[in-house]
């Protein structure tokens, strides 16, 4: 039987596209964070839409679950197989070009496998922006944004990937194509068809390409780090900052003390900007097309030291301290990595209510585990907060033994102040019993019946995103 489905596959989409070799398979089947390791079938690496339809028809016949995969980037286990080996990798690395930039529609049209950076650069060729923003943008997919709705820095100002979707084909579970590959930007024809795949971690079918939306290249960026000593600095600095932004703020992030430690642990090549400590930062940052973001950024940054909210601040002079300035916020999952054990909380609350849960979830943790670090940072523009938190130093078995209760107790703050407990980063395996228990019984509904409708037989990413007992397949 699996010997039949892996000819069939090499019959359909040839001898060298289907892996079988485990050292050839080792790259696909665990995750970046190193928390996922599963073991594959085969991993499968198609070369068109035409070919992914072949593979998934072929799986789909043989009661065989597909995993789709980008660049494996993912940090919450939703791109690598389960343990058992019942499952197929599909690698959509092989489709990687971007096919059209239309300077008239503004549209960009890319496969699905083309590295984010790689389209970030089509469009400044062409004189435009492709906004998305993420410290993986050189390896991360086209595919995979779409497929986990990315965010990333520029949120802010452009709202994350499904904001900047126009169209997309699909292959869906039973190996149909839906062909959305479409420029437009008004189309009122019932249910916003491509909405339900952006977002849906590959749990009802594979992206193949997409039409994006281009934006007015931003040339001009003013960026500064600011000291700040507290969350509730961030949060009132926001207002103060989007009026003198004038339309042009992009960036509004925050750096924790231990989260600026761990960076400069790690990346020896970064430099703390300030002479002095301090417990908390932000990282500003305007686009537009003149010198007039400058004088923006200083005028809001005069602002709000008149009104007490910053310590100190830090203006890049240069692309070159730009880059160091941005590298500090960017540098830090790679840091936590390498400190050891990590437990990720990719949360968000209303934005008003981000220095309530930090005062008041930090010391509950702390009691529950001394030692544990806080490893706090992220989108606060957004309300979304990386709650990281790395093991108490040397005792990485401590955070693993606490991990449950430390999640729990973040996850039962979030839902108090009408949070959600995964702000970009998606459910994949990491949050799916988690997500069952923090959503509504009619938001569970509504999502059970959405892949019941398009996923009856369970094909698409078996055991992601949904508890494992509602599984109908391997
Ligand atoms: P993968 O990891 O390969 O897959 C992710 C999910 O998408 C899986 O469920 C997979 O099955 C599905 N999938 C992939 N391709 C397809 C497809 N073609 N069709 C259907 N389903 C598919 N995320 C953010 O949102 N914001 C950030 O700021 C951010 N920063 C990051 C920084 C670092 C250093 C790292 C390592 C990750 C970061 N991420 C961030 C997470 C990650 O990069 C994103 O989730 C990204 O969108 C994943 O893309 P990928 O191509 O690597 O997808
Ligand atoms: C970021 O904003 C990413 O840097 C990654 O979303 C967060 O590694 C993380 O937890
Ligand atoms: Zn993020």
């Amino acid at each position: 039987m699996t010997s039949d489905l892996l000819s069939e596959l090499r019959a359909a989409i040839g001898e060298g596209a289907v892996l079988t070799d485990p050292t050839d398979m080792a790259a696909y089947v665990t995750d970046w964070t190193g928390s996922f390791t599963g073991s594959a079938l085969a991993v499968v690496r198609p070369a068109s839409t035409a070919e992914v339809a072949a593979a998934v028809r072929l799986c789909a016949e043989a009661g065989v679950g597909v995993v789709p995969q980008g660049g494996n980037t993912g940090l919450v286990g939703g791109g690598v197989p389960d343990p058992d080996g019942s499952q197929v990798v599909l690698s959509l690395g092989r489709m990687r070009r971007v096919r059209e930039v239309d300077p008239v529609a503004d549209t960009l049209v890319v496969e699905a496998g083309t590295p984010l950076a790689t389209v970030q650069e089509a469009a400044a060729a062409a004189g435009r922006l492709f906004p998305l923003s993420l410290g993986s943008e050189g390896s991360c997919t086209i595919g995979g944004t779409i497929a986990t709705n990315a965010g990333g820095t520029a949120v802010l100002r452009y709202g994350m990937m499904r904001e900047l979707v126009l169209g997309l084909k699909v292959v869906l579970p039973d190996g149909r194509v839906w062909d959305g590959l479409r420029p437009l930007r008004k189309d009122n024809t019932g249910y916003d068809l491509k909405q339900l795949f952006i977002g849906s971690e590959g749990t009802l079918g594979v992206v193949t390409a997409a039409v994006l939306r281009l934006l007015p290249a931003t040339p001009r960026r003013a960026t500064a780090l600011v000291a700040l000593d507290s969350v509730e600095a961030a949060t009132t600095l926001l207002p103060l900052l989007r009026k003198h932004g004038g339309g042009q703020l992009t960036t509004w992030e925050l750096l924790g003390r231990q989260a600026v430690d761990l960076v400069l642990t790690h990346l020896p090549a970064l430099r703390d900007p300030f002479s002095q400590r301090h417990e908390w930062y932000g990282l500003v940052e305007l686009a537009g097309t003149s010198t007039d973001v400058d004088e923006r950024l200083e005028t809001a940054l005069e602002a709000a030291a008149s009104q007490g909210l910053l310590l100190d601040a830090v203006v890049a002079g240069s692309p070159a301290q730009r880059e160091s300035l941005c590298a500090l916020r960017e540098g830090v999952s790679e840091a936590q990595k390498s400190e050891g054990a990590t437990l990720k909380h990719d949360i968000t609350v209303p934005i008003r209510a981000l220095p309530r849960f930090v005062a008041e979830v930090g010391p509950t943790l702390l009691a529950a585990l001394p030692g544990l670090r806080l490893v706090t940072y992220g989108h606060v523009g957004d309300g979304n907060l990386h709650y990281n938190l790395s093991a108490p130093v040397g005792d990485d078995a401590a955070l693993r033994r606490a991990a449950p209760t430390l999640t729990r107790m973040i996850y039962e703050a979030v839902t108090v102040l009408g949070g959600s407990i995964s702000a970009e980063h998606g459910i994949g395996a990491l949050k799916r019993d988690a997500a069952a228990a923090y959503k509504t019984g009619v938001e569970i509904d509504l999502l059970r019946a959405v892949k019941q409708a398009i996923d009856p037989d369970g094909v698409m990413n078996p055991r992601k995103l949904f508890p494992v007992r509602e599984a109908s397949r391997s």
